[in-house]
């Protein structure tokens, strides 16, 4: 292949880049609040599931309780349907209602 400076300037313009990529969107898991899950079990999923220490995962849990709802984190879509399952499943296993659920982010 020639590498004079007139190929040089050929092939720069034929390589160039345009800002018209996306990313894949990211999903949020989202903790939903009930009235039987114990609290302490809740904070031990989050801790589990989420790789939470005991501070954060407590402060997720007390939202949820007080507004119904709290976002527990962000994730590419399969990580976050994979978790949001693992979070509910552990609550079902243990006979209490416990939900997690994922929303796409705008
Ligand atoms: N509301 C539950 C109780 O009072 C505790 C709880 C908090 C359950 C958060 C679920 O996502 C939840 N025992």
């Amino acid at each position: 292949m020639a590498t004079g400076p007139i190929s040089k300037v050929a092939s720069k313009s034929r390589t160039k880049v345009r800002p018209k990529t996306q990313r894949p969107r990211l999903y949020k898991v989202i903790l939903l609040n009930d009235d039987y899950t114990p609290r302490e079990f809740v904070v031990s999923v989050l801790k589990a599931v989420f790789r939470m220490n005991e501070e954060h995962a407590y402060a997720v849990m007390l939202t949820a309780h007080r507004r119904g709802v709290c976002v527990v984190a962000v994730f590419a879509k399969d990580v976050a349907e994979t978790k949001a399952t693992q979070g509910t499943e552990a609550g079902r296993s243990a006979g209490y209602p416990l939900s997690f659920t994922t929303e796409p982010e705008e």
